[in-house]
């Protein structure tokens, strides 16, 4: 099983996106392990995006990600990286595909909406940046799983 960690940015909940979000990942398989409301920190920003740090959008991507609350997700599942990815679409939304989040709603990648993490060691880490280990129930089994997931 992969980990993801899922960001609604602020936009998106100002918008009013957040359920249609989380229901796209419902949708497609992903299953919730972590699910909160936060204003996240500077300095949480910060390290979030520390490999942006040289980048000069750097000062506006923490800006925008602090500026108001975001609602932050751990999900697991079988290729959840890639899958999760292809569910938000391309980092540019006027180029991402139609129905991802980013192609049918966003159009600007400094209001892009919605955060995947890139890999599956990034994956780990990011979840382990916002969720303390009593917030995520990892071992938590959907009776739906079986249709879902192939045993293997
Ligand atoms: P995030 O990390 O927010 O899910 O976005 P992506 O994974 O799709 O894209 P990324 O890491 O390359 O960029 C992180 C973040 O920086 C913003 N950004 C990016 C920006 O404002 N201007 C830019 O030119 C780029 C490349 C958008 C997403």
């Amino acid at each position: 099983m992969e980990r993801t960690l899922i960001i609604v940015k602020p936009d998106a909940v100002q918008r009013g996106l957040t359920g249609e979000i989380i229901k796209r990942f419902e949708q497609r398989g992903l299953r919730i392990i972590g699910l909160k409301l936060i204003h996240m920190s500077r300095e949480l920003a910060e390290k979030h995006y520390d490999v942006h740090r040289e980048r000069p959008f750097f000062g506006a991507l923490v800006d925008y990600i602090t500026s108001a609350p975001v609602v932050v997700m751990a999900l697991e599942g079988t290729n959840a990286i890639a899958a999760a990815r292809q569910t938000i679409g391309s980092t540019r939304p006027h180029e991402a595909a139609a129905g991802s989040i980013r192609g049918d709603f966003a159009l600007e990648v400094g209001r892009n909406l919605v955060h995947g993490s890139d890999s599956v060691e990034n994956g780990l880490v990011e979840v382990a940046n916002f969720f303390r280990d009593d917030e995520l129930l990892p071992a938590w089994q959907r009776n739906t799983d079986p249709w879902i997931f192939e045993a293997r």
